[in-house]
Formats: C-alpha cells, sequence, structure tokens
C-alpha cells in the first residue's frame, strides 16, 4: 500500500487539540493506518499577520485509498471539525494537505501532488524530516537541501512544543 504524508495546521479553539482529534479520525478510518507522528511545531503564520500563530505536524500513513479519494476523507474531517471557509491564508480550525503519495506527481484542477509550498514552508519540511531524514521529492530532491536553502524570512517555527 502507497505510504502518504499528511500536514496538519490549525491556529484556532485549541490548536494541539484540533490535530490530535483529527489524528484520531484519520486513525480509526478502515482504509488509512497511521504508522507515524511527528512532534507538534508551533509556528508564526503565513499570510496576513494579524491571526494567531499555528500549531503544525505531519502524520505517516499507510492508505489504501487513491489520492482523490483520500483527499476527500481529509474534507470530511475538516468539516467535521468545523472549518469553514474564510479569508485566503486566513486562520482555520484545522487544515488537512496531502503532501507526499509514495512517489507520485499528480496535478488536476483539485489535488497537486507533492504540496505545491512544501518546499517553501519550514513548518511541514521539519516535521517530515523529523519522521525520514533522508526523505525525497519525486524529483530525487532531498527534503533536508530544501530546508537548508530555505531563506531565513521564510522561516517560522518558533519552538518545539512536543
Ligand atoms: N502558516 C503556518 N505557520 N502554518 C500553517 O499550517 C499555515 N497554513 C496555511 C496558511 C494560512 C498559508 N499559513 C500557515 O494555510
Amino acid at each position: 500500500m502507497p505510504t502518504v504524508y499528511i500536514g496538519l495546521g490549525s491556529n484556532l479553539d485549541r490548536p494541539r487539540q484540533q490535530i490530535a482529534q483529527a489524528l484520531a479520525r484519520l486513525d480509526a478510518l478502515q482504509s488509512i493506518t497511521l504508522t507515524a507522528t511527528s512532534k507538534i511545531y508551533d509556528s508564526r503564520p503565513v499570510g496576513p499577520q494579524d491571526q494567531p500563530d499555528y500549531s503544525n505536524a505531519v502524520a505517516r500513513i499507510t492508505t489504501s485509498l487513491a489520492p482523490t479519494a483520500l483527499l476527500a476523507e481529509l474534507k470530511k474531517i475538516e468539516s467535521k471539525q468545523g472549518r469553514v471557509k474564510n479569508r485566503r491564508w486566513g486562520e482555520r480550525v484545522i487544515d488537512l494537505d496531502i503532501l507526499l503519495y509514495d512517489n507520485l506527481q499528480l496535478d488536476s484542477e483539485a489535488l497537486t501532488i507533492p504540496h505545491r509550498e512544501l518546499a517553501n514552508r519550514d513548518f511541514v519540511l521539519e516535521p517530515l524530516l523529523e519522521l525520514c531524514p533522508s526523505l525525497r521529492l519525486p524529483s530525487g530532491m532531498l527534503l533536508s537541501d530544501l530546508l537548508e536553502n530555505l531563506p531565513k524570512e521564510k522561516r517560522t517555527i518558533k519552538w518545539l512544543s512536543t
């Protein structure tokens, strides 16, 4: 079964509990096995700065679901937790993103894999590397090189909060 990395982010309504809740919901699905979870990282927002700081984490799963079916399950969990659409790059109760799906590259209207912003975001690169220090993009690029090359002004992680 494919190995998939899921990014989790929240900055509303007790972010760490939102992440724990989403992980429990993922694990409860018949079609998904949760195989590893990163620590939770506190990060400053990318986007409008007049919003709370985020908590971020990454989960590794194996799944029988194809990418679009997996995306539909992630959206269901988001809406169960009260996610509502608001301003672009605004605050959110929970965000679940497919970061990597085996070595698949996909670019459709609904879904881009690897995640479009993966290379620009320390709050996904850092937890991904915690789970797998030798992880590569389908292109062969090492994630550790991406993180190393991320400029200081794009860094958002504040501290490790376990
Ligand atoms: N910023 C941080 N630090 N963490 C996120 O998970 C996150 N998610 C988003 C935007 C609004 C782009 N900013 C973020 O979707």
